[in-house]
């Protein structure tokens, strides 16, 4: 059967009716891919996977949420819809307007956003509203504004957000046949890993899994209120995507953390991306920095012994590695390119002296 989408497949969890008209890009269905050569180099025997989010319609997780959050804004009669962005919930919310027919205003942090996630919001026809702020600033004045204008808020403070997000906790259960050990996901708003914990413990209860993974939140060092225990005024990092002070689902979070037997931890922009380094050269995997802090705490805990030998391991890579091309680029030594002229000879010679 032609795969359609996550509401389509999951409509027995979600809050939709026949009747619904669900807008959806074909999201979630994402691959489970079990990391070789790291975990081989390390000596582990800890099965590690990632959850290859970054494979979804616009490249991130988000398309799972937004999925479910513009359905509903459009079954309520909403002509238009709005969102704070760090980048990826904006080029999401204006994929899915796009294909709904409706208006999409997204607030991004001025000169703070991948070029590839703005590329994305502006060619879907968005309106994009640029701040001089950061993306918390953005939040709180789409919770205002929305008091005012008509429009739905599709942040994930809007709950079919995670409903939809919940959903990769549930193709992580089939796929494994069980749940995990230890689930390690990058948190900004912590809307996700709340998400996942929703999905997780669901399925628990529904007696499709015998048990429910720890859950490992791990944070940029400059943007890491979960680790200094109250919100941080000026978030700083170059994993934009995380690059968040107030997380709006903090009550959550703390919480799941407390119910799962979970930490939270922080990692510096240098480790964050000499790990997205690591996960394009020795696995072949491309993520955003923000989405290998999963990887690098997964490794840090697995190396210290607090994540022990033969447990089961999910990481989430939230986002492409395209979405950010100038953090890739800026990594490489672009004075390794090799520049010939188009003849034999010189195309010879530059393979024969880099074997
Ligand atoms: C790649 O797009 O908040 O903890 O405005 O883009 O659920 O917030 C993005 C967040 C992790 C954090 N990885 O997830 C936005 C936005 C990537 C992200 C997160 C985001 P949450």
């Amino acid at each position: 059967m032609r795969y359609t989408g996550l509401i389509d497949k999951y409509r027995d969890t979600l809050p939709v009716s026949d009747n619904t008209r669900i807008i959806s890009l074909g999201e979630g269905n994402t691959p489970l891919i079990r990391l070789e050569n790291i975990p081989c180099e390390m000596g582990t025997q800890v099965e590690l996977y990632i959850k290859y989010e970054g494979l979804n319609p616009t490249g991130s997780f988000k398309d799972r949420g937004m999925t479910m959050a513009v359905t509903k804004a459009v079954e309520s009669g909403s002509k238009a819809i709005i969102c704070a962005s760090t980048g990826n919930t904006s080029a999401a919310a204006a994929a899915y307007a796009a294909r709904a027919g409706i208006k999409a205003f997204v607030l991004i942090p001025e000169g703070k956003i991948a070029l590839g996630k703005l590329a994305q919001a502006m060619i879907h026809g968005s309106t994009i509203i640029q701040i001089k702020g950061n993306f918390d600033d953005g939040m709180q004045l789409v919770k205002e504004v929305a008091e005012f204008a008509p429009v739905s808020i599709v942040n994930s403070i809007n709950p079919f957000r995670l409903q939809g997000q919940k959903t990769a906790a549930f193709e992580i259960i089939e796929e494994l046949g069980h749940a995990p050990d230890y689930h390690c996901l990058p948190v900004g708003n912590a809307g996700n890993i709340t998400a996942h914990w929703m999905g997780y413990t669901e399925y628990h209860e529904k007696g499709k899994a015998d048990s429910t993974p720890v859950m490992l939140g791990y944070q940029a060092e400059g943007a890491a209120p979960f680790i200094h225990g109250s919100r941080v005024h000026n978030p700083e990092t170059i994993a934009t995507a995380i690059r968040i002070g107030n997380p709006q689902s903090w009550d959550q979070a703390l919480k799941l953390s407390k119910e799962s037997n979970g930490w939270f931890d922080a990692f510096s922009d240098e480790e964050i991306l000499a790990t997205q380094k690591m996960l394009t050269e020795k696995e072949g995997i491309f993520c955003e920095p923000a989405s290998a802090i999963s990887v690098a705490g997964a490794l840090r805990d697995i190396k210290s012994g607090k994540i022990p030998d033969g447990s089961s391991v999910v990481c989430t890579l939230t986002g492409h590695g395209l979405k950010d091309p100038d953090t890739a680029i800026a990594q490489c030594d672009t004075s390794a390119m090799i520049n010939v002229n188009p003849t034999l000879e010189e195309v010879k010679k530059a393979i024969l002296n880099n074997m």
